[in-house]
């Protein structure tokens, strides 16, 4: 990759190597393994440069992920300003729970933002004068079955093509990369739940030194951070809940309310930053390749945010999948890319999983005694038993 975009050329390239539609974290990351081994790549982006790094969304980082993102030369500022977190407290009510991750499995968990992580991506291909292209929507992907795929892009006000050996679909949910695969060729797996997440931002000191999964009779509801005087709190809300009907007063009373009576009494509450509404789904999307179209990241599967897997999973199939590019452009193997959907699905599917058995642990979803009741046993068995603390511990930092 040569030139940047941020600058005001007026033409796209005519072919690259690898086009990567998207440039949220998986998109960049690729694009920044992909060059920094000479392969030619080029990054298009839909929206602006502002928007891409101003988007408020995870907040825990794997050690894998960590690691994988050192080597890429991008850990510089996370190195430095980040958090070790060596666990995390679950709160039924009154009753608390910290499972201590160096104990259980020798590992921790990193707490840095995905909008920090992403500007520093974004900076660090401003150096390497990457060719990322801004405001360039992919409108529509051709040719994936044959040899020299094609991206169809509006930039500038003129729609373009480039020609790619492969195209890497990191657009996310909502884009256009997964809707080009036909549907007999691929089977979508999902399930909703009936609830959404209300996020509230705050230059607040954090309530707790680490975070606090809460479960209560009212709803789920999440202390998190992220740095010493920046915290990010989450409350269950109803699935059709508007942001209009909750003011901060309403959040903050609403948080306390829900969280044992002595962390509530440390809260220190303030002015939002931000203030948005997740919906909760699990999707997957197999396979992830068709021809030369690779899905990865939000692109091809979506998990809940209970157990901060989604971003950790999208950076593992990117990594995955730059290494199955690099062995083909370099060494003449496809045989990476061949296997890339299943392994990857494969430990997707472990995320997805633990995921939804995290999400129904703590939720109060669609409010039924039953479950109720079943949520409180599986509590007093995470209690008890040190084996099922180190298998929650075990995934929640990544190792199964
Ligand atoms: P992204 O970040 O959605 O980026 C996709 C990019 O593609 C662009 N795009 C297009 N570009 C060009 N042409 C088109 N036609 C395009 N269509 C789309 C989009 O503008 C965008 O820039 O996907 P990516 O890179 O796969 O990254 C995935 C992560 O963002 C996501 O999994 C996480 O944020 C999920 N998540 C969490 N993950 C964690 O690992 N730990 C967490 O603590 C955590 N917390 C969260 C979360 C997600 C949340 N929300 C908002 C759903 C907390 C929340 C509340
Ligand atoms: C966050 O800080 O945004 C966060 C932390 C943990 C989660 C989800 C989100 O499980």
């Amino acid at each position: 990759m040569k030139r940047s975009s941020l600058m005001s050329e007026s033409a796209l390239p005519t072919h690259v190597q690898v086009g990567i539609v998207g440039a949220g974290p998986a998109g960049l990351l690729l694009g920044l393994l992909l060059a920094e081994a000479g392969v030619s790549c080029a990054i298009f982006e839909r929206q602006t440069r502002a928007h891409v790094e101003g988007r408020i969304r995870a907040g825990v980082l794997e050690p894998g992920t960590v690691d994988v993102l050192t080597r890429a030369g991008v850990a510089t500022r996370l190195a430095r300003e980040s958090l070790r977190h060596e666990g995390v407290e679950i709160a039924f009510g009154e009753q608390r729970l910290r499972l201590a991750f160096d104990e259980l499995t020798g590992h921790c968990v990193t707490v840095y933002g995905q909008t920090e992580l992403t500007r520093d991506l974004i900076a660090t291909h401003l150096t390497r004068q990457s060719a990322l292209y801004f405001e360039a929507a992919v409108e529509a992907l051709h040719d994936l079955n044959g040899e020299q795929p094609q991206i169809e892009c509006l930039w500038q006000g003129q729609r373009q093509r480039v020609r790619c050996d492969f195209i890497a679909g990191c657009d996310g949910f909502h884009g256009v990369a997964r809707a080009s695969i036909p549907a007999h060729a691929r089977r979508e797996y999902s399930t909703r739940y009936p609830t959404g997440w209300l996020g509230l931002l705050s230059d607040t000191p954090p309530v707790a030194r680490e975070l606090i999964y809460a479960r209560h009779d009212r709803g789920f509801a999440l202390c998190s951070m992220r740095s010493p005087t920046r915290s990010r709190y989450y409350l269950e809300v109803a699935e059709d809940e508007a942001l209009a009907d909750w003011p901060e007063a309403r959040f903050w009373e609403e948080l306390v309310r829900r969280l044992p009576a002595e962390v509530a009494q440390a809260l220190v509450t303030g002015p939002a930053l931000e203030m948005s509404i997740a919906p909760l789904r699990s999707v997957v999307s197999e396979p992830l390749r068709h021809g030369r179209l690779l899905l990865a990241g939000d692109a091809a599967h979506i998990v809940p945010p209970t157990g901060a897997k989604g971003l950790n999973l999208a950076l593992r199939d990117v990594s995955r999948l730059a290494a199955a590019l690099l062995a083909f452009f370099h060494r003449n193997d496809e045989a990476p890319l061949r296997d890339y959907s299943a392994a990857a699905l494969a430990e997707v599917w472990q995320a997805v999983r633990f995921s939804w058995w995290f999400t129904h642990l703590t939720h109060r979803l669609a409010g039924d005694d039953f479950a109720a009741r079943l949520q409180q046993a599986e509590f007093a068995h995470l209690c008890a038993s040190r084996a099922a603390q180190q298998a929650l511990a075990e995934q929640y930092v990544g190792l199964r």
